[in-house]
């Protein structure tokens, strides 16, 4: 077998750039916040960091609008900021993966201007222009993902544009192979800095159907859900030609590999049934190395029906194709607010036991939970054009909080959203005092990863989904564990399989554990164990 890579072993750390760390009392986390914190990254036991974009924006989606793509936006630093954080980052082995926004860029990007300025522009097609219908009005009947039309009207050269977010977000045309000439120097200028590789921003959305049909509507759709869902986003993503678009950067990518600089990564984000999502891993050619596996955010919190769901995807990984997982992000709920506190244990070890790469949102690892956005304090323009119905996405990027010094230690100023009210006693410093905490637990799963690479890189196999019982088995070489997880607040009990017999515990969500007994495991409520057969 081929040793693991980094980014196969590993676990990736998402850091919300405006929220970790300011260092310079505006409010707003930057670049050297990071560096500051890297020694905490570090102790925790996380191996890459992920962060949202650094370039110059407008802001109007928080820099998903980039005006410069090989620049920092100065309320985030320099790029000799860049250089510093990846310079400190690599001497403690730490990978960093920079977020990038392929899709569209800002209206205020000197290519917008330059595209919208007339119809014989030279940029006119590096976006997509369209005419009205015949009857006028919009071309089609997409809508964005923040609601209302996609396409915005511009009166000056009389047409329309497409936005599949903003309207101050045009999207690109990836048609166009200038476009995608200048994205790959764009991916060559940070891979030459000694970036480790990138998030790619809705990488589904790339393509649109050539003729721009209409979208199907979605009879699943209610007034609660946002205006997005009313149709089927068929025709306005995920088309074949994507697919060419990610081989591309892939090779982009493998070119650094061949001249011995290092496997640099490339995660799609794509929200698509697992079916369409693995169709990223790359057909003919390679695609990206992980496609964004978002199914446990989205699946019941029951034993059943993640087992399905852990089971299709394995399942359906092709050939070669290595897993990842992701409990929540900077745009959905967080997960101890899904699930309460106590489940959020149990959650944290199935994301660090399950088969494959896992990513961990900053703050998660404190069980951070969604803080309330007074409507005056409202920041997200998803809540902004489309208030009440919980699509804002403020409550889960709130300040990271380190310490119970003023604000947190976040800033020294009011930072830009909220601290979470709990915050004096849910910090880095408190919790690293005690043995018991959450962030305890994920250090405790982070060093065990380390030091059995069963978890880290082992084979998979489903043994009990009953009940509230979630129960598998990891085995590496001669080790074999047991991760015996009870999703629900009464005790369970896992008869253990005969192999298993003489398994001692390794680790317990709670503050003890307790051996199995007559090849019997009893679990206490809402707790999650990790059997192990090595001594
Ligand atoms: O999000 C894409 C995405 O998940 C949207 O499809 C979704 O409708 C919305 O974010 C609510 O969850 C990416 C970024 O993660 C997000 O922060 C950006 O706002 C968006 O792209 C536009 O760049
Ligand atoms: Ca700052």
């Amino acid at each position: 077998m081929m040793p693991a890579s980094w980014w196969q072993s590993g676990v990736i750390y998402q850091i919300y750039l405006r929220s970790f760390q300011d260092s310079n009392g505006d409010g707003i986390g930057d670049l050297r916040g990071i560096t500051k914190r890297l020694s905490y990254l570090a102790e925790l036991g996380v191996d890459a960091i992920w962060m949202s974009p650094i370039y110059p924006s407008p802001m109007a989606d928080f820099g998903y609008d980039v005006s410069d793509y090989c620049d920092v936006d100065p309320r985030f630093g320099t790029l000799a900021d860049v250089d510093d954080l990846l310079a400190q980052a690599h001497a403690r082995g730490l990978k960093v993966l920079l977020d990038f926004v392929p899709n569209h860029t800002s209206d205020r990007h000197p290519w917008f201007a330059e595209s919208r300025s007339s119809r014989s522009s030279p940029k006119r097609d590096w976006y997509l222009w369209r005419d009205p219908a015949p009857g006028g009005g919009p071309p089609n009947n997409w809508i964005s993902d923040f609601g209302g039309s996609a396409w915005e009207w511009d009166e000056a050269s009389g047409q329309y544009y497409y936005h599949a977010f903003l309207k101050q977000q045009p999207d690109l045309n990836w048609r166009n192979p200038t476009v995608q000439g200048v994205m790959h120097d764009v991916m060559r200028f940070w891979l030459n800095r000694g970036v480790d590789g990138f998030r790619i921003d809705v990488l589904w959305h790339l393509i649109k159907a050539a003729d721009f049909p209409d979208n199907p509507p979605n009879s699943a759709y209610t007034p609660a859900l946002g205006e997005m869902d009313r149709l089927l986003q068929l025709r306005s993503t995920d088309q074949p030609e994507v697919h060419g678009i990610a081989a591309r950067m892939r090779a982009l990518a493998e070119d650094y590999r061949a001249a011995g600089q290092g496997e640099r990564l490339l995660i799609g984000e794509i929200y698509l049934p697992v079916e369409r999502l693995m169709r990223y891993y790359g057909e003919d050619r390679p695609g990206v190395h992980l496609p964004g596996n978002f199914q446990l955010i989205e699946t019941p919190w029951q034993a059943r029906s993640l087992a399905v769901l852990i089971a299709a995807y394995e399942a359906a990984l092709p050939p070669g194709a290595w897993p990842n997982w992701v409990l929540g992000n900077h745009d959905r709920p967080r997960v101890a607010t899904r699930l309460g506190e106590s489940q959020a244990r149990v959650a944290a070890m199935l994301l660090l036991t399950l088969r494959g790469t896992p990513t961990l949102y900053y703050g998660d690892e404190l069980g951070l939970s969604d803080v309330p956005i007074p409507p005056g304090q409202v920041q997200d323009p998803r809540e902004l054009r489309q208030p009440g119905k919980g699509l804002g996405r403020d409550p889960v990027r709130t300040p990271m909080p380190w310490d119970d010094s003023a604000h947190a230690g976040f800033s020294t100023a009011a930072p830009w959203l909220p601290l979470n009210a709990d915050w004096p006693a849910r910090n880095v410093a408190r919790q690293s005092a005690e043995p018991g905490s959450m962030l305890a637990l994920h250090r405790r799963l982070l060093a065990a990863r380390r030091t059995h690479p069963a978890l880290a890189i082992g084979d998979f196999a489903l043994l009990d989904a009953e009940d509230d019982m979630l129960a598998y088995e990891r085995r590496h070489g001669a080790e074999r564990l047991i991760v015996a997880l009870n999703l629900g607040a009464r005790p369970q009990r896992l008869a253990l399989p005969d192999w298993a017999h003489g398994c001692r515990p390794l680790l317990s969500t709670l503050a003890d554990s307790v051996p199995a007994q007559d090849g019997t495991l009893l679990l206490r409520p809402n707790e999650g164990v990790v059997l192990t057969t090595a001594d």
